[in-house]
């Protein structure tokens, strides 16, 4: 019995993984994996990058995008997992504008390019932080969402899911991330400048606070890593 569930934990974690490969907008799903997506280099492991000095931490990425979704500024934009984002910790999302002359389905988005949108970061309860669904809002969710800043200039957009998976993360190496490249054209935009910019990678450190998680004594604070949300 012992032997049997032990075995049973050990193929539950190595299926733990997954990918982001569909969007969503406004409610309505992509049917097809790695249309707006660019297609990830774990479409088939689905696992996640452990090293944040990689430029796998920009998109991740194993070929150019194939097409590009529009959606207004202010609505909501969707990543569906594959198959449910099966370990705890923040999920963000963080956008790059395309320059006009590029194309969007090639353009490398490496330097300072990106602000962070939104953010799904834990909840402080009343017992402090836990690695359950009730600190992290995100946990086990098939679908994670976040609204287009109704500021953001109207253009072409790379987003950037990312999923940080904390439950191996005692030492600095141990976070996963999980993440994809969506292309999207925004339209209806404001005239805000977005920011903070920072760059993937760069805007990580292994040691970062918030890709190190102790399960016991459990952390008083966290916050998930990189700038803060663009204010809008
Ligand atoms: C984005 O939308 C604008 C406005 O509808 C359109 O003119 C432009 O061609 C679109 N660009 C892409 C890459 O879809
Ligand atoms: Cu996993």
């Amino acid at each position: 019995m012992h032997l049997l569930s032990s075995l049973w934990l050990l193929a539950a974690t190595a299926e733990a993984h997954y990918r982001f490969s569909r969007i969503v907008v406004n409610g309505v799903a992509e049917t097809k994996e790695w249309t707006a997506v660019r297609q990830t280099k774990n479409y088939q492991s689905n696992a996640g990058v452990t090293d944040v000095n990689s430029p796998d931490m920009r998109c991740f990425q194993m070929r150019p995008g194939t097409s590009t979704a529009t959606i207004a500024a202010g609505e909501t934009l969707g990543f569906i997992a594959a198959s449910s984002v099966s370990h705890f910790g923040p999920v963000q999302f963080y956008m790059a504008k395309v320059p006009e002359s590029a194309d969007i389905n090639t353009w490398e988005p490496a330097g300072n390019v990106w602000f962070k949108a939104a953010k799904i970061d834990a909840v402080k309860g009343a017992g402090g932080y836990t690695s359950g669904p009730d600190t992290w809002p995100a946990y086990q969710k098939q679908q994670v969402e976040f609204q287009i800043p109704k500021n953001v200039p109207s253009g072409k957009y790379l987003v950037r899911v990312e999923s940080i998976a904390l439950h191996q993360a005692s030492n600095p190496g141990g976070a996963q991330i999980y993440l994809s490249c969506a292309q999207i054209n925004v339209t209806g935009g404001g005239n805000g400048t977005p920011g903070p910019l920072v760059a993937f990678p760069g805007a990580y450190k292994s040691n970062d606070p918030g890709l190190i998680w102790s399960y016991y004594p459990v952390k008083t604070s966290y916050t998930a890593p990189g700038p803060a949300v663009w204010s809008g």
